[in-house]
C-alpha cells in the first residue's frame, strides 16, 4: 500500500511572535498521535549558502538586497529534494518561517514590490497550511527586546507585519491566523 504523503505545516509571524514554540509543540503533539513530523527552519544556517546568510543577519557581513533575498530563496530551493523525499515518505514537515517571512521581509525594504519578492519562491512546494501567529506591537513590546541581528528593531517589525497583513489577504494559500496574547516567546 502506498505511504500517505505528510503535510506541510508552516508557521510564520514576526519575531517573538512564538513560531518556534510552537512548531516544537506540533512537532510533538504529532508524533505522540502517532504521525511521524519533524522540524524544519528557514533560514536553514548550516548550509554554505546559510552560513552567507547567518553572517549577514549578525551584520557581519554587507550583502545588497536583491541579492539577500535571491540567497534566502536559494537556501529554500536547496532543501526541496530533501522536503519532498521525507513529504512522500509519510513525514509531516513543520516548518519555522517559508516564502512568506521571504516576500514580508524584502519588501519591508524601500523599492521591492510583492510580485518582485514572490517570483523567486514561485514553484517551491505548497505549504497544506499556513499558521499565521498574530502579535501586536504592543504585545511584542512587552515580551522584552529584540536582539542585536538585522531587522530586529519595532520600526522594521511593526514594516513586516503590515506586509503579512497583505499577504494574509490572498485567498489561494491555507492561512489560519491565531491572536497570540498569553504564548510564551521564542
Ligand atoms: P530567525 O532565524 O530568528 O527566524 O530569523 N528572513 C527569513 C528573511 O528576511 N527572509 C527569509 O526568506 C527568511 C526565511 C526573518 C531569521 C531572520 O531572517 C528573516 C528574520
Amino acid at each position: 500500500m502506498a505511504t500517505k504523503r505528510g503535510a506541510l505545516i508552516v508557521l510564520e509571524g514576526v519575531d517573538k511572535a512564538g513560531k518556534t514554540t510552537q512548531c516544537n509543540k506540533l512537532v510533538s503533539a504529532l508524533q505522540q498521535s502517532g504521525r511521524p513530523a519533524e522540524m524544519l527552519r528557514f533560514p536553514d544556517r548550516t548550509t554554505t549558502i546559510g552560513q552567507m546568510i547567518s553572517a549577514y543577519l549578525e551584520k557581519k557581513s554587507e550583502l545588497e538586497d536583491h541579492t539577500i533575498h535571491l540567497l534566502f530563496s536559494a537556501n529554500r530551493w536547496e532543501l526541496v529534494p530533501i522536503m519532498k523525499k521525507k513529504l512522500e515518505q509519510g513525514i509531516t514537515l513543520v516548518v519555522d518561517r517559508y516564502a512568506f517571512s521571504g516576500v514580508a521581509f524584502t519588501s519591508a525594504k524601500p523599492g521591492f514590490s510583492l510580485d518582485w519578492c514572490k517570483n523567486s519562491d514561485t514553484g517551491l512546494p505548497n505549504p497544506d497550511l499556513v499558521m499565521y501567529l498574530q502579535l501586536s506591537p504592543a504585545q511584542a513590546a512587552l515580551r522584552g527586546q529584540f536582539g542585536e541581528e538585522r531587522y530586529e528593531t519595532s520600526n522594521f517589525q511593526r514594516k513586516v507585519q503590515q506586509k503579512f497583513e497583505q499577504l494574509i489577504q490572498d485567498s489561494s494559500v491555507n492561512w489560519k491566523v491565531r491572536v497570540e496574547e498569553h504564548c510564551v516567546t521564542q
